[in-house]
């Protein structure tokens, strides 16, 4: 779970931290400079060398641009400027440019083109020299926010998230960092971007906790539809929580709603069955909003707290079956509709749920078969681009593999500290 989007985002930023070093080695300070920095305590106004040196890295830069570049200094992808390129590249086990058995001039562009994304500035690291803080320079900026961009869509996080998050580190990495901790600076201010996107939905309700407060509150049942599209996990979603409530000693029946599909009402059963619950259920082809209709009556008679109602999968396309769930939901008067989707449909899930919210409202979603996600993109940017919060994960098929989804969750498994 997660695994890719993990090793992706925190590959960009030990490359990032890598370069820093790198440079750091390649271009020490001049003497003079190094004399100043003893001498010049943190400020926030930068000593005039350092001033030189920013007119210098900006003639530098804008030389580099209008000039064309040497046949040496091309690389693919344009991103390198000539000047930058002209810098050894160094990467760990390799020996350094006049150490005996230097690195063949082909695997030296190799790695080039390999760490081509991220590269701090030689301006940035004289910043931090004097301050003992750096502020990054614009460039570094964009090419460490854009290796972030590259991770994020490269994990299946969407386009309009990926930008947001972007846009939300740009501003983020304008602030001045330590110097000497500028890994856990850079995981700090990702950790806290993908916080503000993740919370862009709002925390989304926690069942459990919403179903407490209704029956301790006396409003029995409490009624929750679970819907969404063909196999993406509703029955066994079901019979997850029926599990879960059972455990908490909170009695619950099953509406076994999904009529169309064949061998779905036993599907249900069985999972009543095994979990130990009653469930409502009628014949293939009954209108699926008089069986829910029937089991919310069931619990009112047995003083049961709980109602869980299926429903066949449907796509989102399909205007009739969309059509018919309205119904259920204007029938069973759900207290919760529940979204189930699977996390591997990747960006296509958006879509699919902003087709079902033109019908129904949608409370939260349940991302299913994370286990089975080796991305984990879905799970970051279907609430920032549908506005419907995630509120769990199904990770397995056992009826315990269930997780409460927030924000701080996924960020501490994606990034952690
Ligand atoms: N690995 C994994 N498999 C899951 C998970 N959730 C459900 N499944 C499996 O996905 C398959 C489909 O699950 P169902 O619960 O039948 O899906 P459904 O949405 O009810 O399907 P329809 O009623 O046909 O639309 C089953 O084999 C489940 O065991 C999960 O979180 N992880
Ligand atoms: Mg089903």
């Amino acid at each position: 779970m997660f695994e890719g989007i993990k090793k992706k985002l925190s590959d960009a930023i030990k490359q990032a931290v890598k370069r820093e070093k790198e440079e750091a080695q390649e271009a020490p300070p001049e003497p003079e400079q190094a004399q100043e920095l003893i001498q010049v305590p943190e400020k926030e106004t930068e000593p005039e060398s350092v001033q030189e040196a920013v007119q210098e890295e900006a003639q530098e830069e804008a030389q580099a641009e209008t000039e064309p570049q040497s046949p040496s200094a091309t690389v693919e992808s344009g991103a390198y400027k000539a000047e930058e390129v002209q810098q050894p590249i160094i990467t760990e086990g390799a020996n350094k440019p006049g150490e005996e058995g230097e690195a063949p001039a082909h695997k030296d562009t190799e790695e080039r083109e390999e760490h081509q994304d991220v590269k701090i500035s030689k301006i940035t690291k004289l910043k931090g020299v004097f301050s003992g803080t750096v502020r990054l320079s614009d460039s570094d900026i964009d090419r460490f926010s854009d290796a972030m961009m590259t991770s994020l869509l490269q994990s299946d996080v969407s386009f309009s998230t990926a930008t947001a998050f972007t846009d939300d580190l740009k501003e983020k990495l304008k602030e001045r960092i330590p110097s000497k901790n500028i890994e856990s600076e850079l995981i700090r201010k990702v950790r806290a971007s993908l916080m503000d996107v993740l919370s862009s939905a709002g925390e989304g309700v926690d069942i459990f906790a919403f179903i407490n407060g209704k029956i301790s509150a006396g409003e029995k049942p409490v009624k929750i539809l679970f819907l969404g599209p063909n196999g993406t996990g509703k029955t066994t979603t079901i019979g997850k929580v029926a599990y879960a409530l059972k455990k908490k000693g909170v009695s619950v029946v099953l509406s076994a709603s999904d009529t169309f599909r064949a061998a779905a009402i036993e599907q249900t059963e069985y999972h009543a069955a095994k979990i130990g619950v009653p469930v409502i259920k009628s014949k293939y082809g009954a209108d699926p909003a008089s069986v829910a209709y029937d089991a919310i009556n069931y619990a009112g008679a047995h003083d049961i707290g709980v109602v869980l109602i299926d429903s066949a999968g449907r796509q989102e396309t399909n205007k009739n079956l969309l059509a018919e769930i309205s119904k259920m939901v204007r029938v069973a008067k759900p207290d919760l509709t529940i979204y189930v989707g699977e996390s591997t449909s990747g960006n296509a899930i958006e879509n699919q749920v902003l087709e079902f919210t033109k019908n129904v409202k949608i409370d939260g979603i349940i991302l299913t078969k994370m286990d089975c996600d080796a991305k984990g993109g879905a799970a970051i940017s279907i609430a920032h681009t549908t506005g419907v919060p995630v509120i769990y994960l199904g990770t397995g098929e056992a009826y315990d593999a269930l997780v409460r989804y927030t924000p701080q969750y996924v960020v501490d498994s994606v990034l952690p500290e």
